[in-house]
């Protein structure tokens, strides 16, 4: 799967490599004037969202507000839900280009998150969807307050074939057991106002990802995360 990246990929960053996981992170990819600048222009053009989940039979609004915006065909089921699909804003579609010409994809769907405040959230997750290319990687932009964003190994259902070499699940005797010396251990990464991390196959199906509640934080973060639909399937 790795060698369907393009080279394009590997300019500049910082590589963050555990078994069965590939990160690169560029802190401030956008200068802080760029960065400002987008941050106000998609959070007003973009029409954001609170979507519903049902779990259990009891109706929970997300901890956070959302949009989907993606070529025709390319939308897909998410957390349960079917997404209403926007056309690409002017600001969604300039970063697109820009992502394109950094990393040789086109991505053809977008996911938006608005976190109001430290209040809303994440939950664990990988982004694992059978309707995802899993040879693509996903492009994270992230705009605002600062955020933790946590990962930790937790193998997909949908992850086949042998365990990355070094790779151990999270059971939770597995954690508690942990030393210095695990690679595969939880950790976090700050995501900082204009850095892009770029999570690279095989990540989604082997490690989980989530960004958990702060209550410190009083201002607003946006997450625009870049991806590849398979059509036609
Ligand atoms: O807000 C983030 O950094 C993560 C977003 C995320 O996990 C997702 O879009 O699947």
């Amino acid at each position: 799967m790795d060698e369907a990246v393009p080279a394009a990929c590997t300019a500049g960053g910082h590589g963050i490599e555990r078994p069965g996981l590939r990160l690169r992170h560029w802190r401030a990819w956008l200068t802080p004037q760029r960065a400002d600048a987008l941050e106000r222009q998609l959070s007003a053009e973009v029409p954001w969202k609170q979507e519903a989940i049902t779990l259990y039979g009891r109706r929970h609004l997300l901890p956070r507000l959302t949009c989907w915006m993606a070529d025709p065909g390319c939308g897909y089921r998410y957390s349960g839900l079917e997404n209403v699909l926007e056309p690409w804003s002017p600001a969604a579609e300039q970063l697109r280009r820009e992502l394109e010409a950094l990393t040789g994809w086109r991505f053809n769907s977008l996911l938006l998150n608005r976190y109001r405040d430290g209040r809303d959230a994440m939950g664990w997750h990988a982004d694992d969807e059978p309707e995802l290319d899993p040879a693509a990687p996903i492009a994270s932009l992230s705009l605002g307050a600062p955020r933790d964003f946590r990962l930790r190994p937790g193998s997909s259902p949908r992850a086949s074939g042998p365990l990355p070499a070094g790779y151990t699940p999270s059971a939770p005797a597995v954690a508690a057991a942990a030393t210095g010396s695990n690679p595969c251990v939880p950790f976090n990464l700050e995501l900082a106002h204009g850095d892009l991390l770029l999570m690279q196959p095989p990540t989604q199906l082997w490690w989980q990802h989530a960004v958990p509640r702060r209550l410190r934080v009083q201002r607003q973060r946006l997450n625009l995360t870049f991806r590849v639909v398979r059509q036609n399937r």
